[in-house]
């Protein structure tokens, strides 16, 4: 019996290279190892306010981008959250065995409630409790995260174990898998923050569907600093940053890259990079650009991915219900 893996996609705006690097490639790369559910998670893009237009585009753009990644549609179950009713009701029942004090220390929250103070959602505080269901209902072992969504997967353990112990084994408690290099690429702007799809229209982000000279220029631009040396020093987040992108592309060790670079500036080290970026996302432009080019493609394949997500979820929520008396 192969592990089953859950991995779920927010479509809140166009994917850029940090889901890339950070998730969507190796899903791909391991989808032969594991039997896999792949999640648009649509619900958690509505956390926060999306015009209703671009949600669809970013819904088919997410949906579009896994299968050119290499997500094969066939072997894995790839659909949308919200066309399973079974990911709503989970959430509000697991709502209520989750204490408030466990919700309000998630770090995403916090710097939620930073940002918009008492104007975030209920949706943002909740989002942990719908990422629970989303893993739980399929009897997940492992969540490929990237190391901001760690702390979200810890609390699902945290509420799977305290409904089995009230109701007895129900569900199975998944580990979080944070890749070694490329777990959290940092934005080009400011490389202290994380690269984000919300930042897809600036320089911070690299969209997957950026054009050559846009990538090229965003890289060009990137923030560094007054050094010259490329080399993997922390303190120095930009060129940091920028080096893990070229190592997570190009599989090298850091050794290898520092000699290559030795004696080169920052100028000659973006360039390269540029292209190495670019060779990278032309390959999955080019497969999205063929499979987006019937319009019915890629909502047959959402359809398809409903029907076989649904009687898993229904089983496993028909369970839950009888355990707690709703049955
Ligand atoms: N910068 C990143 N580096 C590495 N991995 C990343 N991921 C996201 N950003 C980076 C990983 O991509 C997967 C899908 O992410 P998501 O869409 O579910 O949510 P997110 O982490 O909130 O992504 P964004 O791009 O930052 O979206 P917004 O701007 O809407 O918040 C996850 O495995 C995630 O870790």
């Amino acid at each position: 019996m192969k592990k089953r893996v859950f991995s779920g996609i927010k479509p809140s705006g166009s994917p850029q290279l940090g889901n890339y690097l950070g998730a969507i490639r190796r899903w791909a790369a391991e989808q032969d190892e594991y039997d896999n559910v792949f999640c648009i998670v649509d619900l958690h893009a509505i956390t926060e306010y999306v015009e209703p237009a671009e949600l669809k585009q970013y819904i088919r753009e997410q949906t579009g981008m896994l299968i050119a990644s290499g997500i094969d549609p066939d072997k894995s179950i790839l659909f949308q959250q919200s066309h399973v009713h079974e990911h709503s009701e989970l959430a509000w029942i697991l709502n209520c065995y989750i204490p408030m004090g466990w919700m309000q220390r998630m770090t995403q929250y916090k710097e939620k409630v930073e940002e918009q103070k008492e104007q975030v959602s209920v949706g943002v505080f909740d989002y942990p409790s719908l990422m629970a269901a989303d893993i739980l209902l399929y009897d997940t072992d492992i969540v490929p995260v990237g190391d901001d969504q760690k702390q979200h997967v810890e609390l699902t353990r945290d509420v799977a174990q305290r409904f089995n112990y009230i109701y007895g084994e129900t569900f199975k408690l998944p580990e979080p898998v944070t890749g070694e290099v490329g777990a959290r690429i940092m934005g080009l702007e400011d490389p202290t923050r994380k690269m984000s799809k919300s930042e897809g229209g600036s320089g911070q982000s690299i969209a997957l569907l950026d054009s050559e000279n846009v990538i090229r220029r965003k890289i060009m631009r990137a923030t560094t600093d007054s050094q010259r040396d490329v080399v993997f020093d922390e303190s120095r987040p930009g060129i940091f940053n920028l080096l893990t992108i070229y190592q997570t592309i190009t599989g090298e060790s850091r050794n290898d890259i520092e000699n290559r670079f030795h004696g080169k500036g920052y100028g000659d080290f973006k360039k390269a990079l540029g292209e190495v970026v670019v060779e990278t996302l032309h390959q999955v432009q080019k497969r999205y650009a063929e499979i987006t080019a019937d319009p019915s493609y890629l909502e047959s394949i959402l359809k398809k991915g409903a029907d076989k997500a649904t009687p898993i979820a229904r089983e496993k929520l028909a369970q839950v219900r009888e355990r707690i008396g709703l049955g």
